[in-house]
């Protein structure tokens, strides 16, 4: 591959397997789960249970970390973030940009993606937290690329400054819906019912669902991209599945490491967008270790279903279809923000 001069990729691996499964380190301060207990509580997502914290739905297992890290977390000027509603389209574009940022430093023979998830590959910055590793974060060369499912308003300060750039990306609220259900349907324990389709639909529609309402989700960063288009990169996964190839350049130029003309020839945009397809990842996924690391009970096939856009098409009544798109209109409303490919309704209506 060529090599473009500007980038300075870190090695991209946050935490070391075995570390990452490290039980005996310290856990976060007492203070936080007293405070917690007091937080509101909702158990329908079953395994997840979530608090309401800050107005938004947290899952409980996360928050003690999440609180670490608003306390303590040190943004840096060129820490790159990859920023999402969960099942927005997390994985995949956690993937492009670590194979976009780190590809002058490996081959696509030998690439990590080949062995690790994207999720390895960019940590969430909550799990630093939980256990007592910060000074891992505090290690990693720059810059960093991390990443966080917080929504905007419950960032540490030192992001919501001059503190690195986010890329953000969202996803039509119908189809985050369809695949947040079938995902928590996956972590069941067998013992247990799975959640209705109806009661979380309106749990959902509430904004009762982990990280909290999608439409202030998304409305935080859009409002941030629109203040600051320099610091935040919208992105649609949409977008991203109508034009793989044209999203990878416009993240690769907002990271500050565009494809020169060179690579642009030798096809490298597309050896990246091939290789954080749905169709290679999921492989991919299917061939290493089954347990994923985290606190709850996900495999690395876990963040793999159809990976397209309008699958609710295949969940939802017509009535239900158009009560989550008023709600959508509703929330948005003088926002200029649109789900979908083009500005409209229709958009909004997929
Ligand atoms: P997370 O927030 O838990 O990390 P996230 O990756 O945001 O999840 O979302 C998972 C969705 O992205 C799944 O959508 P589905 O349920 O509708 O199928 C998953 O299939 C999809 N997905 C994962 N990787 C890719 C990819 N490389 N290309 C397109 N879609 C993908």
């Amino acid at each position: 591959m060529a090599t473009p001069s500007s980038v300075t990729p870190n090695s991209g691996f946050a935490l070391a397997p075995e570390e990452a499964k490290r039980e005996d380190a310290p856990k976060p301060p007492k203070e936080f789960d007293d405070l917690i207990s007091t937080l509101p509580l909702n158990q329908d997502w079953i395994p997840i249970r979530l608090r309401k914290y800050q107005d938004f739905w947290i899952p409980e297992h996360s928050l003690p970390d999440v609180m670490a890290m608003q306390q303590n977390f040190q943004a840096r000027p060129d820490d790159l973030f990859v920023l999402s509603y969960p099942k927005s389209g997390t994985t995949w574009l956690k993937a492009l940009a670590f194979a976009i940022m780190t590809r002058t430093r490996y081959s696509m023979a030998d690439h990590p993606l080949l062995r690790s998830t994207p999720h390895d590959c960019v940590v969430f910055i909550e799990r630093f937290f939980s256990g007592g590793r910060p000074s891992k974060l505090e290690a990693m060369p720059s810059p960093r690329m991390l990443s966080s499912h917080l929504p905007y308003p419950l960032l540490p300060d030192s992001m919501k400054g001059a503190g690195g750039r986010f890329l953000y990306v969202c996803r039509e609220p119908k189809d985050v819906f369809v695949s947040r259900w079938h995902f928590n349907d996956k972590m069941r324990p067998d013992s247990v019912e799975p959640i209705p389709f109806g009661k979380a639909f309106n749990l959902y529609c509430d904004g009762v669902s982990p990280y909290g309402s999608i439409w202030e989700h998304a409305r935080g960063y859009w409002e941030e991209s629109l203040r600051r288009p320099e610091k935040v990169l919208f992105l649609k996964y949409e977008e991203m599945l109508e034009e793989p190839a044209g999203s990878a350049k416009k993240l690769a130029e907002f990271m500050g490491c565009p494809f020169s003309p060179e690579e642009e020839k030798e096809g490298v945009v597309e050896e990246i967008t091939r290789l954080c397809s749905f169709d290679s990842l999921s492989k991919l996924a299917r061939c290493m270790p089954h347990k994923f690391n985290t606190k709850l009970p996900l495999q690395t096939t876990s963040f793999f279903r159809k990976g397209e856009a309008g699958d609710w098409r295949n969940h939802m009544s017509e009535e239900m279809a158009r009560r989550l798109d008023a709600v959508t209109t509703q929330k948005l409303e003088g926002s200029g923000l649109f789900f979908g490919i083009s500005a409209g309704v229709e958009a909004n209506g997929m």
